[in-house]
């Protein structure tokens, strides 16, 4: 084992990860001026040594990792092993509170933020290399559960690292002001200490009345000098504690989030105003554009790109557009968001949700890579000019994910949501990864390399999510979940006095006629025209639309004849069947998985998948059911009979957090 270049910590842990796991020939690790830039790297047998290069000692650590897990799959160095990151920023959004609860987490609560020493020791559960939290008296020590945190948050940036993410916020974009206090600021900086070694610049979500919630000032106006003067002072003030500090994060005018429009100002005069006071720094400011208005207005799918190209090409050049994968809001599947492709002139990012708001929470095992990749493949459409993978000028791109990361033993709260935590790195690190391989990976490197186990459970993974869309919402059917905590259906859910845009039946539609939302030019919203040419000239055509996302763009007649020349109708009742058997069978897999697993892990997932099919049967009869009071059509052949009845369905909520087993035996 041999060093070359400055030994600076990162190098050190490089080192320390090959002396302590790697179990083959001499290793030489080098930093040279000639090595890959962007912390790429090479590897490579030059006969005497492995050799491992890159021009920074983050890349050699990621070239480091590289070999191990190499090594780990029984995979022989062949040639030359190339490799350079394809977004600049690989970041992770982590939606956690001060007070340490996480929004849409489902893996126990934060690892970074807690009320009170006494309040969180213990509930950091996790044993991390020999160190356990069991939460006695004395663990409660101020001492002890500050090396405990560390532990985690070493861990934490240690796995990040391993699969090349670089980047990552701390808190919620539903940010409290407090987050730039002195308290939380320190804080900060602990955590960043700790990451930096292992390549992880960290960000922080801002609430845009910072200055007037805790700097004093009367007004939060981004046009007004001491609310100017303010944030360059805080973000001088970061950086004096933190000198890498990567940047602000920020949601603002959006769901009752304060923001520049609360003066009058737009999106660019707050953005332009926070780049500001971080361009002297380095720093940067990714913006988001989950916008809708703050009152019912148009189709709420279009509502992004009407609030944001017009400032096309106007925001700083430290400015970042991040936008959700979507047009909605994170559904099983959405078409590509029209705002990606929109903007020509501003660097835009894509946001995907990691955590499983809208896929089943950490119950359902729904392997995301497929979805994410469908967007990419979208976004290469001839004239689907996207920007979010190339550099506009000298400025940076970005990938980000809405973590799902909590103190649960397992850090997702199922074994199997890892996946999705370790599949976004790959796929941020290098998009053009297959799905297989990246199920194949994390299959091998979590729980056994038995070709048998990998084969059958990389089938599994890769058709989880269409399985998952099958059994929630086919055909291009969204939102139709239960009201606020998103895990069950409720297509039927309408109070009086809620916003329509909020309800489950302004996206369905469902009538007499027939079931989805007409957003073609013609006949409906026409946010089909968002689109560029070539999609839109797909989409907003009944007949060349995609039939996997039909009720998305039009307002289908029960009788509809599809590609397979059975009715919508037919195809939406067989299609939730489908779903249901598939999740069965992921079930059954599991089961007969046994022998390759260790009891605790099979055994927590083999609760989940059972729960997971029981679940999709609900999801099934409650839809079904439902829109056959619309469609008024008997249920095909091949539809087994449903459990259920609707009426008892309406009155029991599949509500994640009270439903239990019990709650199921009371329906008849
Ligand atoms: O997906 C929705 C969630 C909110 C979230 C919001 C957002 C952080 O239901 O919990 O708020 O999107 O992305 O801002």
């Amino acid at each position: 084992m041999k060093m070359s270049g400055k030994k600076d910590a990162t190098l050190r842990l490089a080192c320390d990860e090959i002396q302590q796991y790697w179990k083959g020939k001499n290793v030489v690790l080098a930093v040279k001026k000639s090595g890959k830039t962007r912390d790429g790297f090479d590897i490579f047998d030059d006969g005497r040594a492995v050799r491992i290069e890159s021009a920074s000692s983050l890349g050699v650590l990621y070239g480091a990792y590289t070999l191990l897990r190499m090594q780990a799959m029984g995979q022989p160095l062949q040639g030359t092993i190339s490799e350079t990151p394809c977004y600049d920023i690989r970041i992770l959004n982590h939606w956690d509170n001060p007070n340490g609860t996480v929004e849409r987490g489902f893996a126990g609560r934060s690892i970074f933020w807690h009320d009170a020493p006494s309040a969180s020791s213990g509930r950091a559960r996790r044993a991390v290399d020999g160190v356990t939290s069991a939460s006695t008296p004395q663990d409660n020590a101020p001492q002890k559960q500050d090396d405990h945190l560390v532990t985690i948050w070493k861990a934490y940036a240690r796995a990040n690292a391993s699969i090349g993410i670089n980047a990552t916020v701390l808190n919620n974009v539903n940010a409290k002001p407090l987050m730039l206090g002195d308290e939380k600021l320190q804080e900060t900086k602990r955590i960043a200490d700790v990451l930096r070694p292992y390549g992880i610049k960290v960000y922080l979500s801002v609430n845009f009345a910072s200055p007037k919630a805790i700097g004093g000032l009367s007004t939060a106006d981004p046009l007004d000098p001491d609310v100017r003067r303010w944030w360059k002072e805080k973000a001088n003030d970061i950086y004096r504690m933190i000198p890498d500090f990567g940047g602000f994060l920020v949601k603002a005018n959006s769901e009752g989030e304060p923001g520049p429009m609360d003066y009058g100002r737009s999106h660019v005069d707050g953005a332009n105003m926070l780049a500001e006071a971080l361009a002297p720094h380095g720093g940067i400011v990714m913006w988001r554009a989950f916008v809708y208005s703050a009152k019912e207005g148009s189709d709420r799918a279009a509502q992004a790109v009407e609030e944001f190209m017009p400032y096309d090409g106007q925001f700083a050049d430290n400015v970042i557009i991040q936008i959700k994968n979507g047009p909605v809001d994170f559904q099983p599947r959405e078409p590509i968001s029209p705002l990606l492709l929109a903007m020509k002139q501003t660097q835009t990012m894509i946001e995907v949700q990691i955590t499983q708001e809208y896929l089943g929470e950490s119950v359902h095992s729904v392997f995301l890579a497929p979805m994410w990749k469908e967007c990419f493949d979208v976004a290469k459409a001839p004239d689907g000019f996207a920007n979010f993978d190339k550099h506009i000028g000298n400025r940076k791109t970005a990938f980000a994910g809405v973590a799902n990361i909590g103190d649960s033993r397992n850090w997702c709260g199922s074994d199997m949501a890892q996946a999705n935590w370790y599949a976004f790195g790959r796929l941020a690190w290098n998009p053009d990864l297959s799905n297989e391989q990246i199920a194949r990976e994390f299959l091998s490197l979590t729980f056994s390399t038995n070709p048998v186990f990998v084969t059958e459970m990389t089938h599994v993974l890769c058709q989880s999510r269409e399985s998952c869309v099958k059994y929630m919402m086919p055909l291009g059917l969204h939102h139709i979940f239960a009201d606020n905590h998103h895990y069950g259906p409720e297509p039927w859910y309408a109070p009086k006095g809620v916003r329509a845009d909020w309800l489950p039946p302004y996206y369905h539609k469902a009538d007499a006629n027939g079931l989805g939302f007409d957003r073609t030019v013609e006949t409906g919203s026409g946010a089909t025209k968002q689109y560029p040419p070539s999609l839109y000239n797909i989409y907003n055509d009944l007949n060349s639309c995609p039939e996997n996302l039909l009720l998305w763009f039009h307002h289908v007649a029960w009788n509809h004849r599809m590609h397979s020349g059975k009715t919508l109708w037919d195809t939406l009742c067989l299609t939730y069947e489908e779903g249901v058997r598939e999740a069965e069978a992921f079930a059954d897999t599991w089961r007969n998985m046994k022998q390759y697993v260790d009891a605790d892990r099979w055994e927590a997932l083999m609760k989940r998948y059972d729960r997971q099919a029981r679940d999709a049967w609900w999801w099934r009869d409650a839809c079904v059911l439902y829109f056959q009071t619309f469609s008024k059509l008997p249920l095909p052949d091949g539809f087994r009979p449903a459990k259920f009845k609707l009426d008892d369905l309406k009155r029991y909520r599949l509500v994640m957090d009270n439903y239990t087993a019990a709650d199921m035996d009371k329906l008849p």
